[in-house]
């Protein structure tokens, strides 16, 4: 009998399990004793790794793009023919012409994939984490210089945008928020909807979607004119008070109950609570990450935990850590020259998150002895998705005409679907580093069988966010010939003459290299969590050194350096035709984004997607529970089953997030197993009505309008 400990990546809670194998058979369950029980997608490793529609093997399309006719070849002719064909790309059209889409938590190797590319010479990465906590990484940046983590241990007020928690949805964080809540912590949760968690909150504001920020400002004026702030905190550690307090007289509660629906005597009373709290928190949540005023929701968060004084004290600023070989310090960003850094796509239209915006904090950096580019969440200087998908379809400003999907289901896990998918058909080259034949890979020219989670050992976390270092050890060996990430960029890298760049042989003599600087190696360390220590505790690594409430880098970048408000909505959108509002999300406990819908237990809790509708438009439309329902913006049109919800607001429409069919044939004449036919991202636009101005993310959470036909039949 042996014991391990292994991190689970089927969802981004990664948790932290103890395997336990007698007699051939592995056992899990949670490493954390505060985590009660594992949920259910654990233990369907198994079934996902013998799966039959599981890659492995190396998969070359003999046929056209999404035609899907597959040759299986060998490693070496795979890397071979890859590798002559980038060195094609880079000839005919500069290595700017390569793009890649990675999620690294997927694979298990953060920053090797940016020291790849910064040795061939492209800035043009990008990241789902656009979408999902990279702009909060960057809006944190530009107001303390690093990003702040909530200690739960302490909090007595959580405060909660839309998050919805569960045993199988974020479980880590939802035994955290039970245990605040029973030593007697309050919670306001502001959700549109009642969810199982809106259920547990002592205040629950029902907010019209897309409205937070409107919330938010009117918090910052309550806190300011009743003098609830830390005003020695401000006045010690903060830049830009008065400014802030004259921008936000504008946004009385009463102006707020306009804006965003909530009684203005409401948001005095939460205001109060918020301010009064000894240690409250508003932890991490996506909806401030997809609205179309993500920038200034996020500003205003900020300055909330700043001016109410609750900065290290239950919001934690530990700047970026020192002594080990970091994913941003193994990234190598001093590779790339400064002449392609600004080549990087999105530098003129949504600086923030690129090298350019990045640039702003090399100075406070340097003071605290940091020389290298620390990237907070694998994606603090990439490309802006929106604008490298259009180089690889119009070649402007330059072309881009080759791609890898790497660990990551690109044309599902952006907006604009189609436009994404008319991209790919552009390019000279389309790689996908998978493990099914996602929507993504069936468009792909190579498909690369990668490794899952159990089957290899990974040094975590892939994004420099915390200060620790942590081990997962591998509890089965990979299935025929599946390999890791860096056997496949090590193999490329030798390929392309840069083996000085990649000296390490595998990914045990990798990890040995980054735990040099911790006097550590692979096989001495597992099974544990070392922690490490921050370069600057305490410390605000903005251009002022001080917690920017005005900010200086928003500034430099020709934005406006207060948080305001702009009503959402669809630039002229007649709304008698398109009369409900759409947000993408509500995730399902069955699944993960666009994974796990080919796992039979799991897909038979929730086989279709589902629409949610107030059942007062039941008569209107002639619709009943599972009826199929078409659901229309502009942009697109895709087909859901309906289930009526009476705590759905009545003119709103949840979307459900990465829906498509495993099972059903796959390439672009089959609907790419139904992901036309169903993923959200063929309702949002990525055109710049739609976008953040400031940081360009996409807005999937409310303004946009849609109209709903109940279909007699659904279309196979
Ligand atoms: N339209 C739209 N886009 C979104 C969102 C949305 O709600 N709507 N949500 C956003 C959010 S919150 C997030 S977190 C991101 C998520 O973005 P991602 O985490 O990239 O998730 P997916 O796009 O589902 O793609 C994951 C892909 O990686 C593959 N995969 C999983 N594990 C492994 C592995 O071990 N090895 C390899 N090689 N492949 C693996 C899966 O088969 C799957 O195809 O998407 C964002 N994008
Ligand atoms: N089982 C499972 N667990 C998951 C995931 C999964 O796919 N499956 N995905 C993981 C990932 S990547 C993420 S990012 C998290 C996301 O998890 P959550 O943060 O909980 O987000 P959602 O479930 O998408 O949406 C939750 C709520 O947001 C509300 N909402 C929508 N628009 C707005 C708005 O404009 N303002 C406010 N205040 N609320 C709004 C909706 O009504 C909905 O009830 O879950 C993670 N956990
Ligand atoms: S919540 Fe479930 S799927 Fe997600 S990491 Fe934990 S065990 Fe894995
Ligand atoms: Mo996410």
């Amino acid at each position: 009998m042996g014991r391990k400990n292994v991190t689970c990546t089927f969802c981004d809670n990664l948790c932290s399990l103890a395997a336990n194998t007698r007699d051939d058979c592995v056992s899990l369950r949670p490493a954390n004793p505060e985590i009660l029980q594992i949920c259910p997608k654990a233990h369907m490793w198994e079934e996902y790794q013998q799966h039959e529609l599981r890659i492995t093997k190396p998969l070359k399309n003999v046929g056209k793009r999404g035609e899907g006719i597959w040759e299986e070849v060998s490693w070496n002719t795979v890397l071979d023919e890859i590798a002559e064909k980038l060195q094609g790309v880079i000839a005919k059209w500069g290595a700017e012409a390569i793009g890649i889409s990675e999620c690294a938590i997927n694979h298990g190797f953060g920053g090797i994939t940016r020291r790849f590319m910064n040795c061939i010479g492209t800035p043009n990465y990008i990241a789902p984490q656009h979408l999902c906590m990279g702009n909060t990484a960057q809006v944190h940046r530009a107001t303390y210089g690093w990003y702040t983590t909530a200690n739960w241990d302490k909090a007595d007020v959580i405060v909660y945008f839309g998050q919805n928690r569960g045993s199988e949805l974020w479980p880590g964080e939802y035994f955290k928020l039970k245990s605040a809540l029973k030593r007697g912590a309050a919670l306001i949760e502001i959700d549109p909807k009642t969810t199982e968690t809106a259920s547990l909150a002592d205040h629950h504001l029902r907010i019209r979607y897309g409205t937070d920020t409107a919330l938010l400002l009117s918090w910052i004026n309550v806190v300011i004119n009743e003098n609830l702030y830390d005003e020695k905190f401000v006045a010690e550690n903060t830049y830009g008070f008065d400014d802030l307090k004259k921008r936000v007289q504008i946004y009385t509660p009463q102006w707020a109950e306009k804006a965003c629906g909530i009684n203005a005597e409401t948001i005095r009373l939460t205001a109060r609570i918020y301010a009064g709290a000894k240690a409250a928190i508003i932890p991490w949540g996506v909806v401030g990450d997809m609205q179309k005023n993500s920038t200034s929701m996020l500003r205003c968060q900020c300055i909330l935990r700043a001016i109410c004084g609750y900065i290290n004290v239950s919001e934690l600023v530990f700047g970026p850590a020192t002594g080990f070989i970091t994913n941003s310090e193994l990234a190598g960003f001093d590779l790339l020259s400064n002449e392609q850094k600004a080549k990087q796509l999105g530098t003129e239209n949504y600086p923030l998150f690129t090298f350019k915006g990045g640039s702003h904090y090399e100075a406070a950096l340097h003071e605290v002895g940091i020389d290298h580019y620390p990237d907070i969440l694998g994606c603090s200087c990439m490309a802006h998705p929106p604008t490298l998908f259009a180089a690889m379809r119009e070649e402007e400003p330059y072309a881009v005409k080759a791609f890898f999907a790497v660990a990551n289901n690109t044309i599902m896990s952006y907006a604009n679907q189609q436009g994404i998918v008319d991209a790919f058909m552009n390019q000279e080259l389309v790689v996908a580093f998978e493990n099914v034949m996602s929507p993504t890979a069936q468009l792909a020219d190579y498909v690369l069988p990668g490794d899952m989670w159990a089957e290899r050992d990974v040094l975590g976390p892939q994004l420099d966010v915390a200060p620790v270092v942590t081990f997962s050890e591998h509890i089965a060996c990979p299935v025929e010939e599946c390999k890791d990430w860096y056997y496949v960029v090590k193999g490329l890298a030798d390929r392309l003459g840069l083996s000085e760049q990649f000296p390490w042989q595998d990914s045990h003599a990798l990890h040995d290299y980054r735990l040099g600087k911790l006097d550590e190696t692979w096989n001495e360390s597992p099974g544990t969590v070392i922690p490490l220590t921050p370069a600057a505790f305490g410390k605000f690594l903005t251009p002022t050194g001080k917690v920017e409430l005005r900010s200086t880098v928003l500034e430099s970048l020709g934005y406006d350096p207060l948080p305001y408000y702009l009503e959402h909505g669809e630039e002229g959108v007649d709304e008698s035709e398109y009369p409900f509002v759409i947000f993408a999300g509500y995730r399902e406990r069955p699944n993960y984004n666009t994974c796990l819908r080919h796992i039979k237990a799991l897909r038979q809790r929730q086989s279709e997607p589902l629409l949610f509708i107030n059942p007062s438009h039941k008569d209107e439309y002639d619709l009943e529970e599972e009826s199929w329902v078409k659901v229309s913006t502009t942009l697109g049109s895709i087909e859901l089953m309906a289930h009526l919800d009476d705590t759905q607001p009545p003119g709103t429409l949840r979307i459900p997030h990465g829906w498509w069919k495993p099972e059903q044939p796959q390439g672009l004449s089959a609907d790419l197993s139904k992901a036309t036919q169903h993923n959200d991202g063929v309702l949002f636009s990525d055109a710049d009505w739609n976008l953040d101005k400031e940081q360009g993310v996409v807005n999937l959470r409310g303004g946009v309008r849609a109209k709903i036909e109940v279909l007699k039949t659904q279309r196979t």
